[in-house]
């Protein structure tokens, strides 16, 4: 299948964040406008504002970018706000879009969908096959009902409503506040931290074991226009590299792109989290996407954005 983007009134909802400022970038290169609220204009968890804002401004493709994210701590410290926060957005977005007859609609959820000890990689077969990493699952059950409201829009209304599932992310644009940001932001900042201090050591949250995979936003971003233009079906698909990494593995690669030499130390009173979380997206790969930012070249560009304050929120 294929559906042209060009002319189209595009509306990233979310924007400003990492992976709606990466989407709008990846448009603007294919010559794409997109669609944007002022700042401080629209609440996309008041229904009466994203319907006035959809109806006003008619967008014939819509990306739901906007989420309410954060680190395993901020997951852990916020359940009513990653919880209830999501699915007024989800279901405000689609309702709005659903009622304006939008051509297309791409959902974003996250890998911590899958049950915390689904079979690795998992494939998109696993949702709802078990149950969840405690310390997500309220954000993962607010993207669960996302991928099930995009569904039922599909199935009831006829109307092209796809889900996409990316891996952990990291990038420009990312939450740097060392309370509610993810892993990598967290550790660039403690590494540059550590080193201008000249300190013998870091310390890294959990025992440094769990394994993770991550994609640069940049390769998200792209990843996502090839769908809106070569996806339509029911099934949520997946977004991964295939590529896993430890931890503490990733904690020295941070180290090293940095220029910490220093020691890891490990605080176990901090949670590990899902113990692997490695997709399978042989899916995607088979429609002919391919992720091009390896990890360390993506890490480097990440402490570039930092360093350069490109985007980056410190909390
Ligand atoms: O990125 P992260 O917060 O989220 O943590 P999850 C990944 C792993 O890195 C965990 C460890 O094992 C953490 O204990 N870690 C080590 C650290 N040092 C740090 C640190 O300084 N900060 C942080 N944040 N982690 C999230 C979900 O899970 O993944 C979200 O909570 C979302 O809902 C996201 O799905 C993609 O990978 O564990």
């Amino acid at each position: 299948m294929s559906f042209d983007l060009s002319g189209r009134r595009i509306w990233v909802a979310g924007d400003r964040g990492m992976v709606g400022s990466a989407l709008v970038r990846r448009l603007a290169q294919d010559g794409h406008d997109v669609l944007a609220a002022p700042r401080g204009t629209l609440d996309l968890t008041r229904q009466a504002e994203v319907e006035a804002w959809v109806a006003a401004n008619r967008p014939d493709v819509v990306v739901i970018a906007a989420a309410r994210v954060g680190g395993i701590a901020a997951n852990a410290a916020r359940p009513v706000d990653f919880l209830h926060d999501n699915l007024l957005i989800e279901a405000n977005i689609m309702a709005a879009a659903a009622a304006t007859g939008v051509a297309k609609l791409l959902f974003l959820g996250s890998s911590c969908i899958y049950p915390r000890l689904a079979a690795q990689p998992m494939a998109e077969e696993a949702l709802l096959t078990g149950p969840l990493e405690p310390t997500n699952q309220w954000y993962a059950i607010a993207k669960i009902a996302g991928i099930k409201l995009a569904e039922a829009y599909r199935q009831q209304h006829g109307l092209d409503f796809i889900s996409a599932m990316p891996t952990n992310l990291y990038g420009p644009g990312d939450n740097y506040d060392l309370e509610s940001s993810h892993v990598i932001p967290a550790l660039i900042r403690k590494a540059v931290a550590a080193r201008d201090a000249g300190d013998a050591a870091m310390t890294v949250w959990g025992s440094g074991t769990p394994l993770r995979e991550f994609m640069h936003v940049d390769d998200l971003a792209d990843a996502l226009v090839f769908l809106l233009e070569h996806y339509s079906a029911a099934e949520h698909i997946n977004v991964g590299t295939g590529q896993e990494v430890t931890i503490a593995d990733v904690a020295r690669l941070i180290g090293e792109v940095v220029g910490f030499a220093g020691d890891l130390v490990f605080d176990t009173s901090r949670p590990d989290g899902t113990p692997r979380k490695l997709m399978d997206s042989s899916r995607l790969l088979g429609l002919g996407w391919r992720p091009r930012i390896g990890l360390r070249e993506g890490l480097a560009d990440a402490y570039r954005a930092f360093q350069a304050h490109d985007g980056v929120r410190l909390g």
